[in-house]
């Protein structure tokens, strides 16, 4: 296993979240009790630990951090890259591939010293709401530029410095919203082993959902990219499941940072795309073993890897059900999951 490299004074960013906090513990303040105040007072959804707030049902955890965001993000000069999604779409291994790609100057994908040979991507990326619900703002302030972060807040939510801010760029990752559901039911039950797919699926067609309602989370970035394709790329599960290369392609593109003919030639998108394999990432004895936040074990974040699990855990009338619900919130937009 490589040895851990902290970051140098100076250094460029992106680097490895892990590796700022370092044992920094005592440098953790938490904004909790300054919200704790008024996430308390909200009304609640226990079954899912969620509370309702400017009228979306959210992980009550994050609330703190999210409150904490709008009202005092600051962009970090030009180029903070904001990673956004519902959850249970890919997230991770976007984090892995974003952070691979950003930081590929420093960190060949094909190195055996890379950090994500030794960290879990959400350890190199740290998810916004959760850090700074945990006490972790002062570290995500620190981050060099360009900082990689990650956020489930709605577009509507977000302040004004991310979603409005030119130089600070938004990916959006989405699935098929039936798939979102059983990859959520998998991963709550590990806190909550009672839960049926059955309540998961309840709540969901009534919008409460771990990041608000499914159809307003990817709408609201899908209007956002259609409105300003340069700020925010909208990117598909399946599609990276298809092409995984042409998608890091995309994101490098995007990023400002395309790919030369010389990184071409020497294989790097192929190297990116090898290191962050689903297969790669579950196989590495970092994410066998370990936790990352939050209470989940890391192994957590690689379960199946595949799209249309939903065929094995819907029956034809949850199908219809939900696909009616998502076609009719969707109708007018242009986006259709096939
Ligand atoms: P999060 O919101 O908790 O961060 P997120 O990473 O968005 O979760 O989604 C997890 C899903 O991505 C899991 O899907 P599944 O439950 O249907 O299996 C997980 O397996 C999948 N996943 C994680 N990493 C990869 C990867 N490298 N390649 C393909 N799929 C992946």
């Amino acid at each position: 296993m490589a040895a851990p490299s902290k970051p140098q004074h100076g250094a460029i960013g992106p680097v490895p979240f892990k590796d700022v906090i370092g044992d920094a513990m005592a440098q953790r303040s938490s904004p909790e009790e300054e919200y704790a105040g008024v996430v308390s007072s909200l009304p609640s959804y226990p079954k899912l630990r969620l509370r309702h707030y400017q009228g979306m049902w959210l992980m009550e955890y994050t609330l703190p951090g999210i409150m904490a965001i709008q009202r005092s993000f600051v962009p970090r000069r030009h180029g903070d890259v904001v990673l956004a999604s519902p959850g249970k779409c890919g997230t991770t291994w976007l984090k892995a591939l974003a952070f691979a790609v950003l930081a590929r100057g420093a960190y060949s994908p094909a190195s055996d010293r890379h950090p994500l040979l030794r960290l879990n991507p959400h350890d190199c990326v740290p998810f916004m709401e959760g850090a700074i619900s945990e006490g972790w703002g002062g570290k995500i302030d620190e981050l060099p530029s360009p900082r990689l972060m990650s956020t489930h807040m709605q577009h509507a939510a977000l302040p004004k410095s991310i979603a409005d801010e030119p130089g600070c760029k938004v990916v959006y990752i989405c699935r098929e919203p039936k798939d979102i559901l059983v990859s959520a039911w998998h991963f709550f039950r590990i806190i909550e082993p009672d839960l049926s797919f059955q309540e998961v699926f309840e709540a969901a067609c009534d919008g409460k959902f771990l990041t608000g309602a499914i159809w307003d989370h990817i709408i609201g970035y899908w209007n956002a990219c259609k409105a300003n394709p340069e700020k925010v790329l909208f990117l598909v599960y399946e599609d990276l499941l298809r092409d995984p290369a042409n998608i890091v392609r995309k994101l490098a593109d995007f990023l400002g940072q395309p790919f030369s003919s010389t990184e071409e030639e020497a294989g790097l998108v192929t190297d990116i795309v090898r290191l962050c394999s689903f297969e790669n990432l579950k196989s590495l004895e970092v994410n066998k073993m370990g936790e990352a936040s939050f209470a989940f074990p890391n192994a957590s974040y690689f379960r199946k890897g595949k799209a249309g699990d939903w065929k094995i855990h819907m029956t034809p009338e949850m199908v219809e059900c939900f696909d009616t619900i998502v076609k009719e919130k969707m109708h007018g937009s242009g986006l259709v999951f096939a």
